[in-house]
């Protein structure tokens, strides 16, 4: 059957012409001294990092293609079920190197670029991060890709390609962030293909009009039609040819403009068609976790038809595409679930559910119940917050305008749902009354829930959760089994293999097997567990640890111009800036250390632990509370690292900008990384893997999937305070019914507040709305949990002083990272949900 898939004319020539992968090292600078001289039209002479980058890239590319195309190929002659991911957001950072190290063609490059007169380093470093995410969410969506074509598993990425990432962060002379469009494509971006023959018309508003034959069926028409083209991102696999895909769409208008009104002489008119079709794709949004600001009134999404647009465009554009592919397969659509899995990453995706019963009933011509047995059978839905101001809501009205057929579907979809609740006699009609509210709003997660097959956390407390509070009544309704756990992972070729690389070959050393081997099978990193013995081995990692702490500080100097001192101990928070993380919680702590050492004697202050304290992080730009947090953080450092008294001792850096790029230099560096969100409130974190898995440890809450590296890594190697998740909500309440003064409650706190507030770190009274978030409902806790926190802070401090010990604890935390790689997540996902197996993709061309 593969017979019609041969090239035309003679196949000896095709091959002959085929490129391969680079063997050697002069193959490697031949490709590049040719994409310097044709693609980039550039010579030798005047060639600075830039364009050595950009040939590099586009000669590690040429090797991507190779292998992208055997596997594409294989997988449509083989036709094996593939799962798709869904995700409005991909964190993919910078690819050059990941590209290389995946294609085992690192060393070459460095060996090629170097006798070309460059230092490889440098040339990494000019890359620009894609930076299409928040944070977690899209970051884990890149991680997952990884790990999809490391196991050889069929699986597309489908997201936007946004002409702005998430904004750049810059810090005012007084300490506020400020925020600047993140120009990522302004040099050419070497990692996309575009497909400017894949398209597709994308309808929104017009109107909907049932027929009344019986069948269900409606015509939607009129309204605006966008196009949505197609952009490919090439995923290479770990120590494989398998090489899958991430399809990014972009939206234009279907003509360059209107002639008509632009022959009228209304140029304006012309263009603004254009302009909104343009805008779909412009801008991605940065509000990680919040559809409403904390106070629970103020709506942050101001462009909330946009967002919509966003995401109908996203996913209508998707599931055209994959409908047309599966089609071309020429099978019987009632087999769809047999070919196609579709994981939603959170609720963002949820119009895919209705989009495709519109297709199955309006174009395909099925009944509404074959159309609901194959929706049903083709979603997976992963829930990743149980915030109360995360959850999608979207307003009816808004829903009926923009997309009036959906709104038809949903509607029919929740009623069906409550005919079925009569039927099995249930009496709690509010269960399936996703439609709700005044104004009438639709829950996206319940809407995602009742249309997928499965539905899971990331986490197992979280999972919990999930089944306990937001959809407690589906699981009565529905039974247990649809929902599960999967708790989350993180790729070891980025996190430990690219960003730590003396720790990685001292691994390989010690363990004795190949890189590759461990790499994909990261539980035999427990071989690690008897060197923790080892004075020898253990003077070789702190050695490594100590190396990545000035290559850190000197990151900071070339950037920043600061001075770091590298005798201390790295402590991290890095995240993003939100109340429930609490980085409030560390600030407050920095400044009573701060104080502590103010009192202490010349004596007292010699068996002091010395420490740095990092914080990076984005604020969503309306997040007012948040900004106000890094604005405290920043000046708080100015006092602190100007004080003689101090500032030997203590140390504070607020790094802007915060990116996976950063990330990679900080968690190598990092003693102890800090994890304290409320109990309950953070799903799982996943930077708090990739900091244990480079031999830092973990200061945190009994939250998310801090509680699973506990129980692999051991209570006695990771340092936990605070209440537990069942007290919160009890607590919450006391705070708001028997409220205690601070002074009475906590009086270190309020000493730290008050001298906030009395101007010690200037401000000028600007902190009061974030101190008093604390003195009022203090909804995050921080009241009931500081002293607990500082009191494990000491201990820490206690343990971090017998040097040994604490390298002994840093081995065998990474030893026991093994079950947070991403493969062991992609995994569960592709045996206990998308139901897909590995596909082995040949080397070396067709
Ligand atoms: O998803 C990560 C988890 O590790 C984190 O704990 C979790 O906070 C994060 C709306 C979100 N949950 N929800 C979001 C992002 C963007 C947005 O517009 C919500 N991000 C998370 C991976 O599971």
């Amino acid at each position: 059957s593969g017979k019609d898939q041969w090239p035309r004319g003679d196949e000896g020539v095709w091959r002959d012409g085929m490129r391969t992968v680079d063997k050697d090292v002069q193959a490697v600078t031949r490709s590049i001294v040719g994409h310097v001289q044709t693609s980039l039209a550039r010579q030798a002479y005047n060639l600075d990092n830039l364009g050595a980058y950009q040939a590099a890239a586009l000669s590690a590319r040429d090797d991507l293609l190779v292998n992208w195309n055997t596997t594409q190929l294989t997988f449509t002659r083989k036709q094996p079920k593939r799962a798709y991911y869904l995700s409005l957001e991909f964190l993919m950072g910078r690819t050059l190197d990941n590209a290389l190290l995946n294609l085992g063609l690192k060393d070459k490059f460095t060996d090629g670029v170097q006798k070309l007169g460059f230092n490889m380093e440098d040339v990494i470093e000019q890359e620009r991060d894609a930076a299409l995410g928040n944070g977690g969410l899209g970051r884990l969506a890149a991680c997952y890709l990884d790990s999809s074509a490391s196991q050889e598993l069929p699986v597309w990425g489908y997201g936007l390609r946004y002409k702005y990432g998430i904004f750049q962060q810059l810090i005012s002379p007084q300490g506020e962030q400020l925020e600047a469009p993140d120009p990522w494509l302004d040099n050419q971006n070497p990692w996309e293909l575009p497909r400017l023959d894949v398209t597709y018309d994308i309808r929104f508003y017009g109107r909907a009009d049932r027929l009344d034959d019986g069948t269900g069926r409606a015509v939607w028409h009129g309204g605006q039609e966008v196009l949505a083209v197609a952009y490919d991102v090439m995923i290479p696999g770990y120590d494989t040819a398998s090489t899958n895909n991430l399809r990014l769409w972009e939206s234009k208008p279907q003509r360059g403009f209107d002639l008509n009104s632009f022959n009228a002489g209304n140029y304006e008119g012309a263009v603004e068609a254009s302009n909104s079709a343009s805008a779909i794709t412009s801008v991605l949004y940065p509000n990680d976790h919040t559809t409403c600001a904390p106070n629970r009134s103020i709506p942050i999404h101001f462009g909330k038809e946009l967002r919509l647009k966003q995401q109908y465009f996203w996913t209508a554009a998707s599931l055209a595409d994959i409908m047309r592919r599966f089609k071309n397969a020429g099978k019987n659509i009632r087999e769809f679930p047999d070919f196609v899995a579709i994981q939603l990453n959170d609720t963002h995706p949820t119009l895919a559910i209705p989009e495709l019963m519109r297709i199955l009933i309006d174009d395909e011509d099925l009944t509404w119940d074959q159309a609901w047995t194959i929706v049903t059978n083709t979603f997976f839905y992963t829930n990743h917050t149980v915030l109360p101001e995360a959850l999608e809501k979207w307003p009816v009205p808004l829903i009926e305008n923009v997309l009036p057929r959906h709104m038809q579907i949903i509607y029919d979809i929740s009623m069906n749902g409550q005919v079925l609740l009569a039927s099995n006699h249930v009496s709690d009609i509010q269960l399936t009354a996703f439609v709700e509210g005044q104004p009438k709003q639709v829950r996206m997660a319940h809407l995602a829930c009742i249309g997928s097959r499965k539905v899971n956390g990331v986490a197992e407390l979280h999972s919990e959760l999930v089944q306990t509070t937001i959809l407690k009544d589906f699981v009565e309704f529905e039974g247990v089994s649809k929902f599960g756990n999967v708790t989350n992972g993180i790729t070891p070729r980025r996190w430990l293999d690219q960003c730590n690389p003396e720790l990685s070959a001292l691994i390989t050393k010690t363990l004795k097997i190949e890189k590759s081997v461990w790499l994909k099978d990261l539980t035999k990193l427990e071989g690690l567990l008897p060197f923790a013995e080892d004075k020898a081995f253990r003077a070789q990692w702190s050695a490594i640890k100590q190396r990545n702490k000035e290559r850190l500080a000197h990151h900071v100097q070339t950037t920043l111009g600061l001075i770091i001192r590298t005798d201390a101990m790295f402590d991290v928070q890095i995240k993003r800036i939100h109340e429930y993380k609490r980085q409030t919680l560390n600030i407050l702590g920095v400044i009573h250390r701060y104080f502590a050492l103010k009192k202490m004697t010349p004596e007292e202050k010699k068996k002091v632990n010395r420490r740095v304290v990092f914080f990076a992080g984005k604020a969503a730009p309306a997040y007012y509370i948040a900004k106000l947090t890094i604005r405290l953080i920043v000046n708080v450092a100015r006092v602190i690292n100007a004080d003689p008294d101090t500032k030997e001792y203590l140390q504070l850096y607020f790094l802007p900008d915060y990116s996976v790029s950063l990330a990679e230099v900080l968690i190598p560096a990092s003693d102890i990384s800090q994890h304290i969100s409320t109990a309950g409130t953070e799903a799982s974190g996943t930077s708090n893997m990739k900091f244990c898995l480079n031999g830092g440890l973990l200061l945190g809450t009994v939250d998310g999937a801090n509680i699973e590296i506990a129980e692999e890594v051991g209570e006695n190697n990771v340092f936990f305070f605070g209440h537990l998740t069942p007290a919160v909500e009890d607590l919450r309440y006391q705070h708001l019914y028997h409220p205690v003064p601070i002074e009475e409650k906590c009086p270190p706190l309020a000493f730290v507040l008050n001298q906030i507030s009395a101007g010690v770190f200037g401000g000028d009274g600007v902190y009061e709305p974030l101190l008093n978030t604390i003195r009022q409902s203090d909804y995050y806790l921080i009241t009931d949990d500081f002293d607990s926190y500082i009191a494990t802070l000491e201990m820490v401090d206690e343990a971090y002083l017998d040097k040994e010990e604490w390298i002994k604890k840093s081995i065998r935390t990474t030893a026991k990272m093994g079950k947070f790689s991403s493969d062991r997540a992609i995994n569960e996902y592709a045996e206990s949900y998308w139901n897909i197996e590995p596909v082995s993709i040949p080397t070396g061309g067709l």
